[in-house]
């Protein structure tokens, strides 16, 4: 018998005028007839049991029920669901399966009018093994269930009447490689068609660009040299026209490129005889690693994925168009910008709508061998190789064309071997536009990034921080949404915001696989088919319910990944475009102000375009008679769309609110290469732009400054400091350098607000600090906001977290709102009570005989320090920070224990977020943990004047 399985090749249709070929939907083609719908149906429990009438073609003797192509059999009624994670629930006995095998035989008859010289039937998916008859004639066979199956049926096809018979068994020598997390189902679950074809048998479009030139190769499988008329159309609109052989390089004119965020889409449509047309919609883009980080047209991805199962409560992996398109819609609307298809390719339409709505996609194979331990494993086994390759080159030959997909994945926890080094080779060797991931390549052997899944923070930090492995990281899976959760988020998206390394992630996952019980009204999930092998309710770990229902985990994910960020300070308001590409447009800003008696104000305003990458202008935001509050953010949707529609809210974000004085001062800002010098007219300030430090600071014509307003962790240790000493000491503490990473400012009239990202490390070691902030000059002083993160092998406990303001000039007395009289620290401050206090800096500081530190105020919120010319420093926060005064010759001597006595005390100031407590470890116990400062990320607020 011979089999009629057509060679491997990208999927796409031809239609019968450009209309219809632009409209890009196949079943608008006259060359294209789906065989969907009501078939006749046997359900067996083996194919061993299959009657003989059947295969000798005697269908009209057999007594038939009906089902729904393409369906899942366990839905419409015939055998049960099994969720299983990683075990098998057949025995382990490749190739071999179980008699006890669900198996369905498929018939329809159906009328044909021939129009084109070659008929193909397509399988677009069928669980897990199937089987296929034209007119009793047979076909050849299928596998690989979530891949194309293709066999030529131009010879075979009648016209008028015809019969089509197909058997699918559920377990097949290919369920071994389909051991994914998720319920096993069975039967056509994807489309079947014939479509008829001209001359042209593969087509497959590359973009690629030189400079600032775009271009695509098109290559066409065709048997002669023909050469094609052929249209290029943008939006509707036709570009340009083409003549093109079976292989050609065109140029696209003014060429708009494709991303997940503006996906330009071209539409290629090559024309046979003016009667036969193929579009293929293409995007400009090229997917580069520079630099070691993967790039979509020059600039790093960041990955804000999720893994996607196809699913449905109702209808399992069958999907319609509306239900793709829906759901594509709503992961667009979170903010999401990346799908993993896990754990194996999507149904064809699913790219489409990538393309089209600019999803990124990481296209992964329909490999996985979970249940296998790593000794046995079939990647390492040369029995399984060829269908490796095959699998793989399917995948990519079917999908090649879709600009979404920017990485192949070669399948999921499989371990690792030969079969897949053999696999990598033959995808690259199709396709070297593309990056390869497969996770269990836990060396990077054959892949372009290092992935990993469910990494802890510690652990990502510290791979990226110490640069571990050359290439870019990202977590192909995260965040496991399981019931109420993930926790986290924020903290793995600073990571990777912080991190060029860590390119993003995909959460894991989507949606909830609960099969919806009609008389229950509830969903089920493992066990719930007394399955004997079964993983309970671990098929439940989405972020929306089975419904789509959004769970709290999907608002935390928006929230973090949101491509908007607000930027508030004293009632000034900036607003910043984070998207690479797309403009903010078309939205109104919402204000609202909370305080305990209601909200005291709402305020809308239009928003004018904000550039990739731009800010707004600084919005003035007018409460007087508030003192403290919350202000609330909003940007809400002004033109609806498919993806956002009408009011929805697009971004949003909360601050503290405190009222202040309208800003009315002009500033002159002057840049050079080294500094950022800002001037008003009562006081000139100025930024290293090296260090990204404070550097001057002149009011009344006066320098307040003796030297950089830097970042410190040292004090002077105490007595009770015997366990850390030495380590403190030997960890450099006490001698930072500062490097600034980025500055940028923005200028708006009377407001400059920098943008600021520093590192800062001791000599020898490797560990640092990175600090990011935003620094707010106006006349109303330098307001910043910080926040910091440790790295590499760091420290775990530090005396504080602050930052020193060296004098020229010595404080004389020091006026605070906070805790006082005296001194206090987190372990000792029972005797100190919030209030309005003023001190000499004579008596600020305690006199230990043995000198030590000294003198920390706590909870403060508020400062006035008066120095010796009489220049006065007012400090501020709308948080709290700790205050001391120090004596900086002596703090700087400790390291050597050369205690001088200088005449002039008291020049330095201390703002720390947080300050170490006591204990009594000169002969007891060290602080207790809640008073112990650990290397843990930090935030803090404050403000000089
Ligand atoms: C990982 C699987 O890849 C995924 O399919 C799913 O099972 C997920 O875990 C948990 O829900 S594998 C796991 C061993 C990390």
């Amino acid at each position: 018998m011979r089999e009629r399985n057509m060679p491997l090749r990208s999927r796409f249709n031809y239609y019968q005028n450009l209309a219809s070929a632009l409209a890009y939907n196949e079943e608008q083609s006259d060359y294209y007839t789906t065989l969907a719908g009501e078939w006749q149906f046997l359900f067996l429990k083996s194919p061993q049991d299959t009657p003989d009438a059947f295969i000798q073609g005697a269908y009209n003797s057999l007594e038939w029920d009906k089902i729904q192509v393409p369906s899942q059999l366990e839905f419409a009624g015939y055998g049960q669901p099994i969720y299983a994670n990683i075990d098998y629930p057949f025995p382990v006995d490749p190739p071999y399966v179980p008699y006890e095998n669900p198996t369905g035989l498929y018939y329809r008859k159906f009328s044909y009018n021939k129009q084109l010289d070659q008929q193909i039937l397509r399988f677009d998916g069928v669980e897990s093994t199937f089987e296929v008859w034209l007119n009793q004639q047979y076909l050849g066979k299928g596998q690989g269930s979530r891949l194309m199956t293709e066999f030529d049926i131009s010879e075979m096809l009648k016209e008028g009447e015809n019969e089509l018979a197909v058997r699918v068994s559920k377990w097949s020598v290919g369920s071994y490689l389909e051991d994914q997390d998720m319920w096993w189902l069975s039967g056509i679950m994807r489309d079947v068609s014939i479509v008829e074809e001209g001359e042209i048998n593969d087509l497959k479009i590359t973009p690629f660009s030189k400079g600032d030139n775009w271009f695509i190769d098109v290559a066409m499988s065709v048997e002669t040299a023909a050469s094609f008329k052929s249209h290029l159309y943008f939006q509707g609109e036709r570009v340009s026209q083409y003549k093109l052989g079976p292989q050609a390089a065109i140029e696209v004119v003014d060429p708009l490129l494709w991303n997940q965020e503006t996906p330009n889409l071209y539409c290629l449509v090559i024309e046979l005889n003016q009667e036969l047309f193929i579009p293929i919609r293409f995007g400009l883009r090229e997917i580069q690693m520079i630099d070691q980080l993967m790039c979509l047209n020059g600039l790093p991805i960041l990955f804000n994925g999720v893994n996607r199962h196809e699913f449905h409560p109702k209808k399992g992996r069958c999907l319609s168009r509306a239900d793709i398109w829906a759901e594509l819609c709503q992961i667009k609307r979170y903010h999401i910008n990346a799908i993993r298809t896990a754990h194996y390719p999507n149904t064809p339409y699913f790219y489409d709508v990538c393309d089209e709505l600019g999803l990124l996609v990481i296209d992964e194979c329909d490999i996985e061998t979970h249940g296998f331990p790593e000794e046995t494993t079939p990647a390492k086994d040369p029995f399984w190789q060829s269908e490796f390759i095959a699998r793989g080159l399917r995948m990519v030959h079917r999908d090649y064309n879709h600009p979404s997909i920017v990485i192949w994945s070669l399948g999921n926890e499989s371990h690792f071997g030969e079969n897949f080094v053999a696999m990598a080779a033959a995808i690259r060797k199709l396709d070297s536009s593309r990056l390869l991931h497969y996770e269990g390549d836990r060396h990077c052997q054959v892949t372009d990034m290092y992935s990993t899944m469910y990494s802890s923070l510690a652990e990502l930090e510290k791979r990226a921080s110490q640069k571990i492995t050359k290439k870019p990281h990202i977590l192909c899976e995260y965040a496991h949404a399981m019931g109420n959760g993930p926790g986290n988020l924020q903290d793995y998206q600073e990571l990777f915001n912080l991190y060029d390394s860590l390119q993003g992630g995909f959460i894991w996952e989507w949606k909830d696989h609960g099969i919806y019980n009609e008389e229950q009204q509830n969903y089920l999930y493992g066990g719930c088919f007394n399955e004997s092998v079964h993983d309970g309710d671990f098929v439940l770990d989405g972020l929306v319910l089975p419904d789509g229902t959004p769970s709290p985990g999907l608002l935390e994910y928006r929230q973090v990944i949101q491509p908007v960020s607000f930027h508030y300070n004293q009632g000034q308001l900036l607003i910043r475009n984070k998207y690479d590409h797309q403009p903010l447009k078309d939205l109104r800003v919402k204000i609202e102000v909370v305080t305990q008696q209601g909200v005291v104000l709402t305020e809308e305003q239009p928003l004018s375009l904000i550039e990739p990458g731009g800010y707004s202008q600084v919005m003035a935001i007018d409460c007087p008679n508030v003192v403290t509050g919350y202000l609330t953010v909003s940007l809400i949707v002004e033109q609806g769309t498919a993806i956002f529609p009408k009011e929805t809210v697009f971004a949003q974000d909360q601050f503290a609110f405190s009222s202040s004085q309208p800003v009315k001062d002009e500033l002159e800002v002057v840049e050079t290469r080294h500094d950022l010098t800002i001037s008003g007219s009562a006081f000139t300030l100025s930024f290293n732009k090296n260090t990204g430090n404070l550097a001057s600071f002149v009011k009344g014509n006066r320098e307040l400054l003796a030297s950089e307003l830097a970042f410190s962790l040292s004090r002077m240790t105490i007595s009770n400091d015997v366990e850390v000493q030495k380590s403190w000491h030997d960890d450099y503490l006490d001698e930072l350098y500062t490097r600034s990473e980025s500055f940028d400012f923005v200028v708006d009239r009377g407001t400059v607000i920098l943008f600021v990202n520093q590192s800062i490390c001791p000599p020898v070691a490797s560990w640092g600090v990175k600090i990011r902030m935003e620094i707010w000059v106006n006349d109303q002083g330098i307001s910043y906001q910080v926040r910091g993160w440790f790295e590499g092998e760091k420290p775990a406990e530090l005396p504080r977290i602050g930052w020193e303001l060296p004098l020229l000039e010595p404080v004389t007395q020091i006026a605070w709102f906070g805790k006082g009289p005296g001194e206090s620290y987190p372990d000792s401050q029972q005797h100190t009570l919030i209030g309005h206090y003023r001190l000499s800096a004579k008596e600020w500081r305690f006199p230990y005989i043995i000198p030590q530190e000294t003198g920390n105020r706590s909870e403060v919120s508020q400062s006035k320090l008066s120095l010796d010319n009489g220049q006065e420093l007012l400090l501020s926060s709308v948080g709290k920070f700790n205050l001391n005064v120090i004596d900086l010759v002596k703090e700087q001597n400790q390291r050597y224990r050369h205690l001088e006595e200088k005449a002039v005390e008291n020049r330095g100031i201390r703002i720390d977020l947080a300050v170490r407590g006591l204990g009594s470890n000169s002969c007891g116990p060290v602080p207790l943990p809640k008073d112990t400062v650990y290397s843990t990320p930090f935030t803090g607020q404050f403000t000089i004047a």
